[in-house]
């Protein structure tokens, strides 16, 4: 143990590598050698006024001060801390912390500031030169923060097309040029249970021509961009979820209450999504701008594949010995349905993706994928059938329908015990 007198009460205190940051009264930061508790060494002080904490990186140490706003310290040379700026027009700091690349400040009544790191805001204290475009920020979650807009506060340049809470992500459109933007700190959202957020990204929807056991309809292959992140459903949805909310359960299964529901029409599995996005937003627990409904089918097989290209997302598997591990298909499935989330999930954490029950998307069928790229793809304005993802271990469910760029066609109206669903908490579709 080691006692090293600061001689003065220490208001807050962070450690980096072997450096030990100490803010010593409102006055003083003092820079220690913590490598040898029993023998601290000072390396250096930087005299300060009003300091209330501060937060460090490799480079610059943070001071959060109050009404005198940020002041920042290039502390590379832990002996000689250098000035580098105040920050006081910017507001208030009555706390900081860094978080990836980005530096929050508690502003007070002007909300949480987030400061880009990676532009080093020093220098140039000028707003650096965006290109024009989309800014997507993201951090890990913080407890009962929510980022809410404040278009009076963000500058004309900016302007929001979506906004994300619960995550932490916040995305902007950008018109113009800004060191920094302004959001404001509210009520957190719960988290939503059973969902898992996909990130958006690019990826290539269907299957090639040489993939064993395919489908002619599976193809030609479509590079799809998937513009916004979404939630989806962990599992299929229970009898019991379903029962819960609609009052009944159709299922021809039944016995176990995390069974999927089964035997519901591609209009039921809606109108489910539908009362589900009413319960939710009168509970106030949806995002801005957020609805549940079926997956369109690119952001089902995005969130199947999981970044894989392989026939399944554990693999190619071509001679299906380890879709037993993953599926409940034909060969192992019992001629029934079987409780949610009993094998291996994807690598993104989705359960029973291959078999169970056949899971209703958004789209209208076709017997073919349109090929070339597509942002946000919806599918064919039209036709008699609804498409079903993922295979089922109840009938037509051989391991060849048990692969990523499965589809089938199911008739809207049909309630069939081998069709069940999955919701997404994702962005409206527009009409
Ligand atoms: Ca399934």
């Amino acid at each position: 143990m080691g006692l090293y007198d600061l001689g003065g009460p220490v208001q807050d205190l962070q450690v980096n590598g072997s450096t030990a940051y100490v803010l010593v009264g409102t006055g003083e930061l003092r820079l220690l050698d913590v490598r040898d508790p029993a023998n601290v060494q000072l390396l250096g002080t930087h005299r300060t006024w009003g300091t209330q904490s501060l937060a460090v990186t490799g480079t610059y140490a943070y001071l959060a001060r109050g009404s005198r706003g940020l002041e920042v310290v290039d502390v590379s040379d832990p002996a000689k801390p250098v000035w580098v700026m105040g920050l006081s027009a910017a507001g208030p700091a009555q706390d900081v912390a860094v978080v990836g690349q980005n530096v929050l400040v508690a502003g007070g009544d002007k909300g949480l500031l987030v400061y880009r790191l990676e532009q080093q805001i020093y220098p140039p204290l000028a707003p650096p030169v965006i290109a024009e475009g989309l800014l997507t920020l993201s951090w890990p979650a913080m407890e009962g923060v929510r980022l809410q807009r404040t278009s009076e506060l963000l500058p004309a340049a900016w302007e929001d097309v979506a906004e994300s809470e619960g995550t932490n992500l916040v995305r902007l459109a950008m018109t113009g040029s800004t060191g920094f933007f302004r959001l404001a700190m509210g009520q957190a959202l719960p988290r939503p249970t059973n969902l898992v957020w996909i990130e958006p990204g690019t990826f290539v929807m269907g299957s090639p021509d040489d993939e064993l056991g395919r489908w002619p309809w599976e193809g030609p292959q479509v590079t799809v961009t998937i513009s916004r992140g979404f939630w989806i459903g962990r599992f299929e949805v229970t009898q019991e979820e379903y029962l819960a909310l609609m009052g009944k359960n159709p299922s021809r299964f039944v016995g176990d209450p995390r069974l999927p529901v089964e035997s519901v029409t591609w209009f039921e599995a809606s109108d489910y999504c539908a009362a589900l996005t009413a319960r939710e937003a009168a509970a106030g627990r949806l995002p801005a701008h957020y609805v549940y409904r079926l997956p369109t089918e690119a952001e089902w097989e995005y969130a199947c594949r999981a970044g894989t290209t392989t026939r399944r997302s554990y693999g190619d598997d071509l001679a299906d010995v380890e879709l037993v591990d993953y599926a409940w298909y034909e060969g192992n499935g019992g001629g029934t349905t079987h409780p949610v989330g009993l094998k291996r999930p994807n690598p993104w954490g989705l359960y029973d993706m291959y078999g169970n029950v056949y899971e209703w998307v958004q789209d209208w069928w076709d017997f073919s994928l349109p090929g070339g790229t597509a942002v946000d793809p919806q599918g064919p304005a039209w036709h008699t059938h609804k498409v079903l993802k993922g295979g089922n271990a109840i009938m037509d469910g051989p391991a060849r329908n048990h692969r990523s760029a499965t589809r089938a066609g199911g008739e809207p109206e049909a309630a069939s015990s081998n069709v069940g669903f999955r919701v997404v908490l994702a962005p409206r579709l527009s009409d």
